[in-house]
Parts: structure tokens; sequence; C-alpha cells
């Protein structure tokens, strides 16, 4: 069956759900927090100690319980077995006070290892989510992630193992700052999803038929054609499914086809999903958010997708961007926001009076998802509306800048290089010439103030991504772009961020499309001496 036959089995029940807002997690605060401790009885390093004493401590604990495991879920009329936090998707929300322990109860009811790494958040090491610093919890066992987080801001949670953020395990994560002046009315999480799993391929099926027999090396089928293995590197030559004698690659259910972007920098994505979810829900049962004509709304965008980039407008308004990762930019008006894989950014707007599609068009790959705003009786436009804000004034990781009490110093002493390499056609994806299982760690002291540069040497954008610190992007002409913790890399291109090593640790730096980190885009920052 092909993509366009699964998505017109979707088409045939209308319906809209009632419920713009995620569900609450049975989230329960009590008054005195136990002492953390490290992971499978590993002791954690003084250092990592020192670190979490100084974050600031509310003394409050908020408790969280997550059971990963198979779930059967109702996409809107199309449902899908899947893997999910709670029988849902996404889900539940898990939200504290900066300063508030939170502990996280994992129980594993999937069939492998799994793990929580808490996407953005400045935490201590140990309890970061990802292997080797904080084991991965075992199939039946529990295991309880302890932390405090010293930042307020929209983050989100999922597994750093394989491929299952590409399922349905995710989770919102908002961390609050009751001295934050409260300049809006209401709030409204929006989380992005590309979806294959229960209703598609799987994305180890995917997986398969994107890397070469043979893995990455010279072994792939495409190894034995004269230049392929160099193709993308040959102007106009990126979209393989374009090309005679290639099996019609692009017309392969959950291979990527034609998807470029202006945006991006040309190819827009490997992957071609046959659903984009707003919240769980496919576009013919979006989710509804109510509110008044007139109030504030601060809508806090997650992309939690593995291979999709979305630009995001609500029809008949424009936004003001607020924060990038969590983290406060200058006040800026923008009509759509383009977001990469894991990326968040808030925004405010001031509702209509009506109904209106918020769309998130999957960036160069011909879909969409979406929700409703309401704040009056009415209809929606027709589920394939793409509002004109989609085309006008665009926010990127170029427009931002931020705010000056958060913004990192600019004095350096320490230059760190992530080269970026790869191609489709071998689909070997690596930093600076090795993948994961090869790494070289970059490495850096405690209190050094550094620059990283990503230099990107494939004809692919690369969503890149530091765990355990937000960094401070420079903007082409030197100037303070925003404070982010993801960073869109478009091909040929280079960005430098800075970074205070302010958290130590082994930190992973990586891609966040799912399928090249999964090739091996991968590598770590380690904090050493
Ligand atoms: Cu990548």
């Amino acid at each position: 069956m092909t993509r366009q036959a699964l998505a017109a089995t979707a088409m045939s029940r209308r319906g809209f759900l009632a419920a713009g807002v995620l569900g609450g997690a049975a989230l329960v605060a009590c008054s005195r927090s136990t002492t953390a401790t490290a992971p499978n009885g590993g002791g954690a390093s003084d250092a990592i100690t020192a670190a979490e004493a100084a974050r600031p401590h509310t003394g409050r604990t908020v408790t969280a319980r997550l059971a990963p495991g198979s779930a059967d879920i109702d996409l809107g009329g199309t449902k899908a077995h899947t893997l999910a936090y709670n029988n849902q998707v996404p889900g539940p929300l898990i939200r504290a006070n900066v300063g508030d322990e939170i502990a996280l109860s994992v129980d594993n009811g999937l069939d492998h290892p799994t793990s929580m790494h808490w996407h953005g958040l400045a935490l201590r090491n140990d309890m970061d989510g990802a292997a080797p610093a904080t084991p991965n919890v075992d199939p039946g066992a529990s295991f309880t992630y302890r932390f405090t987080s010293p930042y307020p801001g929209t983050y989100w949670a999922h597994p750093h193992t394989g491929l299952d953020t590409d399922y349905g395990l995710y989770v919102p994560v908002i961390i609050d700052d009751p001295a934050e002046p409260g300049r809006y009315d209401a709030e409204w999480i929006v989380m992005l999803d590309d979806w294959t799993s229960g209703v598609g391929l799987s994305p180890e099926e995917i997986y398969k038929g994107l890397r070469p027999i043979g893995g990455g090396s010279s072994q792939g089928p495409m190894a034995g054609m004269p230049g392929m293995g160099d193709m993308e590197h040959m102007p106009g030559m990126s979209d393989m499914g374009h090309m005679p004698g290639m099996g019609g690659m692009g017309q392969m259910p959950g291979m990527g086809g034609a998807a470029t972007s202006n945006l991006l920098g040309g190819d827009a994505g490997d992957v071609t999903y046959p659903y984009y979810l707003v919240n769980g829900r496919i576009p013919t049962a979006a989710t509804t958010f109510t509110a008044k004509p007139g109030q504030r709304i601060r809508i806090r965008i997650i992309n939690a997708a593995a291979d999709t980039a979305f630009r995001v407008a609500l029809a008949g308004h424009r936004m003001t961007v607020t924060h990038t990762d969590g983290f406060p930019v200058m006040p800026t008006e923008v009509d759509a926001v383009l977001l990469g894989m894991s990326e968040r950014y808030d925004v405010i707007v001031t509702a209509g009076d009506g109904v209106f599609p918020l769309v998130a068009s999957a960036e160069g790959k011909n879909a969409v998802a979406r929700a409703l705003l309401s704040t009056a009786t009415g209809s929606a436009p027709d589920t394939a509306f793409q509002p004109p804000e989609l085309t006008r004034l665009v926010g990127t990781v170029d427009t931002f800048t931020a705010t000056p009490q958060v913004q990192l110093p600019t004095n350096s002493d320490l230059a760190l290089q992530a080269r970026l390499t790869g191609t489709m056609g071998r689909y070997d994806w690596m930093i600076n010439g090795r993948p994961f299982d090869q790494r070289l760690p970059l490495t850096i002291h405690q209190g050094q103030h550094a620059t990283l540069t990503f230099t990107n040497a494939t004809m692919m954008w690369h969503p890149m991504h530091l765990h355990g610190h937000t960094f401070q992007v420079i903007k082409a002409d030197g100037s303070a772009g925003p404070r982010k913790d993801t960073v869109v890399v478009k091909p040929m291109q280079a960005v430098t961020v800075r970074l205070v090593a302010d958290n130590p640790g082994i930190w992973m730096l990586h891609c966040h499309n799912g399928y090249h980190m999964d090739a091996g885009m991968m590598t770590t920052l380690n904090y050493t001496g």
C-alpha cells in the first residue's frame, strides 16, 4: 500500500476533539525531597554533586510516573499500535517550578532498555537519560530520575535509545518561573510530530530502507555505482527520487522524495510520513483550543518529529516570539516560525474572533498538521487550507536575539569544532569523520568559555543539539543571536555558538534527525581535568 492510500483511509472520519490542551500528569507536590542518588548504585562524582548543590532549590518535590509500553492510540479515526507513555500520545505533561526537585519514575514496560532524556534542561549529568552518563532502564525495571532545573522554559523528554522517539514516546516538560510576569491569559501547548508507527513502515524498516546493506560502508549497494558515494556533492543531484535507474526510490513508502525547502537550504528531509500530527491528532480530527476574543495566548510549540521541520502559522494572526528553546528573546513579531526537530518556540498571539486553524506545514513535504483555535461559533476552513501567513515573514534562528540578561559572555578560551559529513547514498552521517561508535570526544574544562563551530559539509541540513547546556548562537555578522540547545545548520554552511562549561559530565552532541543520529552523527563533549 502506498502512503497516499494509507492517508486516504484516514480521511473517512471527520471529527473535532473538543480538548485543546494536553492532559496533566498525575503530579504530586510534597514538602521535602529525599537526597538525589545516582542511578544503578553508581556514585555521582563530586563535581556533579557540587553543580547540583549550586542550583536553586525550593524544597518542593514534584513526582510523576511514566509507563512506557506498547499501546493502541487513536490518532483521530485511525488507530495505531505503537509505543507510548501511559497509553497516550503525547505522554502526560511534566510541570514544575524552577528549583523544584522532579522525581520522575519510569516503569519500563517495553521489551528493550529505555531512558528518559530531558531535552534542553541543564540538569545533573547522571540524570540526563543518555548512556553512558545515565545507565538505561532495563525491561521490567523501574528507575526514578531526580533532579532540579535551574532555568524556566519549554522543554520535552524522550528516550535516548535507538529510534524510539519516532514512536509515540515523548512528553512536554514545562518549567515555570513564579517570578516571571504573567503577561498572558491562556496557555496552549502544541506538540508536533511526523507519524508512521502502526500505520506505515516501522521506524526500523524505514532506517533499513535508508541505509545501504552493510551499513554506511563501501559494501552498500550504491557503492558499486560509479560516483554514487559523492552524489550529494553534485549540484541538483541530491534528490535520488528523480534519478533514472534508482528504482523509483522517491515513491517508496517511507523514503524521501522531492522534499525541498529554501529555508532549509535544499533537501528538506529523508522520510515521507503517512501523517503529521498536532498533539497526537491527524488534521481531519484536529484538537480545538478554546479561548475568548482578545485574550493573549502563549503558545508553546515543540517539534517532536524525527525527520520533519515544521513551518507554523495561526491563520489570521501575527505571532510575537518571546522564547527560543526555553530562553527569552527580544520580542519579535513574525507571521510564522520554522522549527527543526526538537526546537521549541514560545509565541504570544492576541486571539481574534472566530475559528482559526493553527497549521504546521511539514517543510518541503507538501502536507500539514493542524489544530484549531476557537473563540466564537463558526466553522474552520478545509483541512487542506494553508494560511497566507505561512509564506510571509517566517522567523528562523537568524531572526532572533537573546535578551541581554541571558546572553553569554563574548570572551572565549577554547574553540571546539564539529565537522558534519555524510551522504544520502551511503547514509554515513558522522561528526569529525567518525560515527558515534568510533568517536573522538570533544573535551572542555569546568569554567571554560568556548566557541563551538558546526561546519556542515553535507547537502542536507542538520538540527544540532548539545545536552546539558543552552548555548548562545552567534549570527553571521558576529552579533548575538538567540540562546538555544538545538540549532539548524544548513547545507555547506557553518554556525558558531558560545557555551560556558558550568555543568560537568559527559554530554551528547548530535544531530536531532533520529535517522542521522542512529546512523552515527553523534559524539560527546567531555569535561576533563
Ligand atoms: Cu542530521
